[in-house]
């Protein structure tokens, strides 16, 4: 990986784009990964690349749904994959959730090179890879329909980081509850989901890991309390007039 300086004013993002482009090469995310964390760093800039009260509640909220669900699945893509694996291994850790390979651009190979990455960060069991065990869900009109029927399929609480379309209104339909991680907070998927972590991954993952740790030690009505006092469109309207709060100062300045 090239060597950017640490005194490079855009060198914190500048490194969480050598990373994915490393995961491209490796066959881990695909070219649309690319322009999609593009999307995803203007927003970021427009936030001050920092985590806003709102993402800390939305977190707080996540950990409640994930240590309260009776079977969590943690859905990865390639981008999510390649950003934050070791965190995705200890969140399922920390909440006894499932990780299930799950890709919009589907390829068996990329599956497995998923899958064999995140084993890699010490993960035991990665679901979504075995033909025997998949199942569809006709809801999804992507190629996201394929699930595992040991994990999504089943799953009562899902995260879903980096998401597209139309599966955050599926999963809902279908009764399930959904998290997603999206720094874009006027998505289908933001807008669709009971919580929406709006931060970058690679800030919201570590916070979620150390969230959900704290909780685990928490009894079930207080999960119960977080999560009961928790708007996601609420939260989300917060958001936005965070954003058009900074643009204006930003503008004025
Ligand atoms: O690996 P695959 O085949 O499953 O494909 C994964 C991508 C990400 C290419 C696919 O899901 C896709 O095309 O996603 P979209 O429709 O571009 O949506 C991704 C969303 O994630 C957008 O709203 C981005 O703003 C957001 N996003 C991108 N990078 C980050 C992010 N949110 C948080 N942290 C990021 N680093």
């Amino acid at each position: 990986m090239e060597k950017i300086s640490p005194h490079h004013p855009r060198g914190e993002s500048l490194r969480i784009r050598a990373r994915l482009v490393e995961g491209f090469k490796s066959g881990l995310v695909v070219p649309e990964g690319l322009a999609a964390h593009g999307r995803g760093e203007a927003f970021d800039y427009i936030l001050g690349e920092r985590t806003t009260k709102q993402a800390e509640r939305a977190i707080e909220a996540a950990a409640a749904m994930l240590l309260l669900a009776e079977h969590p699945v943690i859905s990865v893509n390639g981008n999510t994959a390649a950003l934050v694996p070791t965190e995705i291994v200890q969140l399922a850790k920390a909440v006894n959730a499932k990780i299930e390979v799950n890709l919009f651009h589907k390829s068996t190979s990329r599956e497995v090179a998923v899958a064999r990455w995140l084993k890699k960060y010490g993960a035991n069991e990665i679901l979504g890879t075995q033909q025997k065990f998949s199942t569809k869900i006709k809801e999804i009109h992507s190629d996201r329909r394929k699930v595992d029927q040991r994990g999504i399929a089943k799953a009562d609480v899902v995260l879903v980081p980096l998401e597209d379309g139309d599966r955050t209104e599926a999963l809902k339909k279908l009764g399930k509850r959904v998290i997603t991680i999206d720094l874009n907070p006027m998505s289908r998927t933001a807008r669709a989901a009971d919580a929406t972590i709006v931060d970058n991954i690679v800030r919201a993952m570590p916070l979620l890991v150390g969230c959900a740790k704290r909780l685990s030690r928490d009894t079930r009505a207080n999960l119960c309390g977080i999560i009961g006092n928790f708007d996601n469109g609420d939260n989300l309207n917060t958001t936005l007039k965070f954003v058009a709060k900074r643009l204006k100062s930003i503008w004025q300045s």
